[in-house]
């Protein structure tokens, strides 16, 4: 939640590194110069630094390189997501914690977001690797009026918005997504989408939409079996990048699009989808739970299933698998 701590900062970085004066602050946000100072210790524990300026008060010198609440709320610019925060050094996995928060009542676009998980994990309980501080590692709750069966749609709705972020940020590569909840670059997994859902039999409670993005590791961050199929945003675009702004970025696009997609339907969702996808068009090996499907992918129906057109000629719809290009 947005705490006094948080409007200091805000005002700090605000302020562009030109000195605030301790008696001002107290007075406007009506504190203490006492309660004031103790904010400024917390922010200092926490990286942030702070040199006194004679007669002028402090500036703000060193920014920890966070995602955390005050420097999200500078780059923003939703209504709902984003808004409440949840932020931690370490957790087991933020999709625990989103479930525990969904049940506590979290509103719509309520963010957790990690430094590091111990426990991340991708589908069918898979190890997802969150080194510490490298990354993007959040989890959103939103609450849109849709049923159940739509779902798995905004699967694609985020691969989209997560998508189109990175193409108004980065130049120096074209990310593309790969059916149904990897963004590759160059044919490498640089993020996956693990969308959970709870509900009655009618009705979404919340879903629960993680996203892991690999933003500053090097190659040899990566453990070895991931060095072969993972890669990172830092890599790919030679430089490293500061998470807050991606994270702010997603989170506008990924307002925008589910909005949208919950007013006007999936088709123009399909059509950004289209655009940025890796996998129309491919060769592709589909494994589900129960088969193997190989052919072409020639395209993503309104439902978001991909239709895989095999050797015989005929069209099978897959609605969920792992694909191989
Ligand atoms: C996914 O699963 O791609 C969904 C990943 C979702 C992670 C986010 S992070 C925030 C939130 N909290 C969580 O605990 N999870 C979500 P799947 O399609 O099943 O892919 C998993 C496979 O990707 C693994 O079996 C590895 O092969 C590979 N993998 C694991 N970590 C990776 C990484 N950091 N980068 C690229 N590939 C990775």
């Amino acid at each position: 939640h947005f705490t006094m701590k948080d409007e200091i900062l805000k005002r700090f970085l605000n302020a562009n590194g030109e000195p605030i004066s301790g008696q001002v602050l107290a007075d406007e946000l009506q504190v203490s110069r006492t309660a004031i100072w103790k904010h400024l210790q917390t922010l200092k524990q926490e990286g942030y630094e702070f040199e006194t300026v004679k007669k002028r008060g402090y500036k703000l010198v060193t920014v920890p390189d966070k995602v955390d609440m005050g420097q999200l709320q500078q780059f923003l610019k939703t209504t709902r997501y984003g808004r409440q925060v949840h932020y931690f050094e370490s957790v087991e996995s933020t999709q625990l914690v989103a479930h525990e928060l969904v049940r506590e009542g979290a509103p719509d676009g309520t963010v957790i977001i990690a430094e590091h998980q111990t426990a991340g994990r991708g589908r069918m309980m898979r190890e997802w690797e969150s080194s510490e501080g490298k990354g993007i590692w959040m989890t959103i709750i939103i609450r849109p009026e849709i049923a159940p069966h739509q779902a798995p749609q905004f699967t694609l709705v985020t691969a989209v918005a997560v998508v189109n972020a990175m193409k108004a940020m980065f130049k120096n590569f074209t990310p593309e997504i790969k059916w149904p909840n990897d963004i590759l670059i160059k044919g490498k997994k640089t993020t996956g989408i693990l969308t959970e859902m709870v509900a009655e039999a009618d009705r979404i409670q919340a879903l629960l939409i993680g996203i892991g993005i690999n933003v500053n590791q090097q190659m040899d961050d990566f453990p070895e079996a991931l060095q072969s199929i993972a890669t990172s945003i830092a890599i790919e675009e030679g430089e490293p990048i500061e998470r807050v702004h991606l994270v702010a970025n997603v989170l506008d696009f990924l307002e925008h699009y589910s909005d949208m997609y919950v007013k006007n339907g999936f088709g123009f969702i399909k059509t950004l989808w289209e655009e940025s996808s890796g996998t129309i068009g491919k060769r592709v090996k589909a494994t589900t739970l129960r088969e193997v499907v190989e052919g072409e992918a020639i395209s993503i129906t309104e439902n978001g299933v991909l239709e895989i057109r095999q050797a015989n000629g005929e069209v099978k719809g897959i609605y969920s698998a792992d694909i191989e290009i």
